[in-house]
């Protein structure tokens, strides 16, 4: 899973990653994007480690890009944000960071500290960014569905389906709005654009605002998720020992960490949940779409177990944490064995019987 971080220049893009992935802030003025592991926090892997002893725990991963910020405040920066966000039209999801941190030392865009406004613009750009491909792709489509190729259907109903999607977002409309047909979603997907991805927004509160929520208002639907984060904040904790910062963190009354707001933040917006194995001393998390049947859960885990899928023996962490073992759990008849289209739950421990 592949999330980009955006946002307008120095909103704390950098900062935040840097806290939650534990990798070295970039130099100053970096133009490259750069890449992090997140490691999705998890206290079911947590107590299940304690529980089963595994040679081995692997937490799920979210791979984050950090783009350098953008500004549209002039045509130079107009410019290098298209370029950046050309780049990006593979992730699977954005992740908006904006500044609401007041600071001397670092001068706010457009001159004032306005969270609302940024995201506003933020989202916009995007919508010009993908109001530009949709133009690109009917300047070439038009060219192109004359000529007698073997694609020629397929342009003209893509043709078709661009024209729909510039008239869409002229009238201020979204893209979404305007894709009617599962057929039309797959003709275009592979094009990336922006404002089909899911999105979550990240507010950067700065220092002593904590766990403060925040409100954007019309500004942004009901469907994103808002998390709020104090970067600086958390980037210093980050840089402690595991024992002072669960000191500094009771402290401070910080409830959630940085990277567990983060995570649910992006599985939220991705409808992501997760199920849990342990095979061969390995115990681990696997991410999955919400409404996954177990048939396509065994093949995450791999291909062999999905051809040779037999049954899945599942039982759900809860159930386990209140019983305290397997044993228990079996003779209180927790323990199910559930066929290929049983839809995985978030938290089902899953042993998959399979034979190939
Ligand atoms: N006071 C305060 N300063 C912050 C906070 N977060 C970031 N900063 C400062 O703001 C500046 C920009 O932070 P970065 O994390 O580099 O922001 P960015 O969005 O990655 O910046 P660009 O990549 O240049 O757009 C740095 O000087 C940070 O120290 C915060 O929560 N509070
Ligand atoms: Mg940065």
């Amino acid at each position: 899973m592949k999330a980009a971080l955006l946002g307008l220049l120095q909103s704390g893009k950098s900062t935040i990653l840097s806290a939650i992935s534990g990798k070295a802030l970039p130099a100053v003025g970096s133009i490259a994007i750069a890449e992090a592991i997140v490691p999705v926090p998890d206290e079911r892997l947590d107590w299940l480690t304690e529980y089963h002893k595994p040679k081995k725990t692997t937490y799920a991963t979210i791979d984050c890009l950090d783009l350098p910020g953008f500004n549209f405040a002039d045509e130079h920066g107009r410019a290098a944000a298209r370029r950046l966000i050309s780049q990006i039209r593979t992730v699977d999801m954005l992740v908006l960071v904006v500044r609401a941190f007041e600071s001397q030392a670092v001068p706010p865009y457009r001159n004032s500290v306005n969270p609302a406004r940024d995201l506003v613009e933020l989202r916009t750009e995007l919508l010009l960014a993908d109001l530009e491909l949709v133009t690109t792709r009917i300047e070439r489509l038009e060219k192109q569905v004359h000529k007698p190729t073997k694609t020629q259907a397929h342009d003209k109903a893509e043709l078709a389906l661009q024209k729909k999607l510039q008239e869409a977002i002229e009238a201020e409309k979204s893209i979404s709005s305007a894709i009617e047909t599962d057929a039309e979603r797959q003709i275009i997907k592979s094009l990336g654009f922006l404002t089909l991805k899911p999105i979550a927004v990240a507010v950067n509160l700065g220092e002593g605002r904590l766990d403060e929520q925040f409100d954007f208002g019309d500004c942004t639907d009901d469907s994103v998720p808002v998390v709020t984060i104090c970067a600086e904040l958390e980037y210093e904790l980050a840089q402690l020992d595991a024992d002072s910062k669960a000191e500094f963190m009771a402290d401070l009354g910080i409830t959630e960490s940085a990277a567990g707001k983060f995570v649910r933040g992006c599985y939220s917006a991705l409808g992501l949940i997760s199920f849990l194995t342990v095979v061969s001393g390995e115990l681990r998390a696997w991410p999955i779409k919400q409404g996954t049947a177990a048939l396509d859960a065994a093949g995450k885990v791999h291909t062999d177990i999905k051809r040779g899928f037999i049954r899945a023996e599942t039982f759900s962490f809860d159930d386990l944490k209140e019983f305290g073992n397997e044993k228990a759990l079996k003779a209180a008849g927790k323990i199910r064995l559930e066929g290929k289209d049983y839809i995985v739950a978030d938290g089902d421990i899953i042993n998959f019987r399979f034979n190939v």
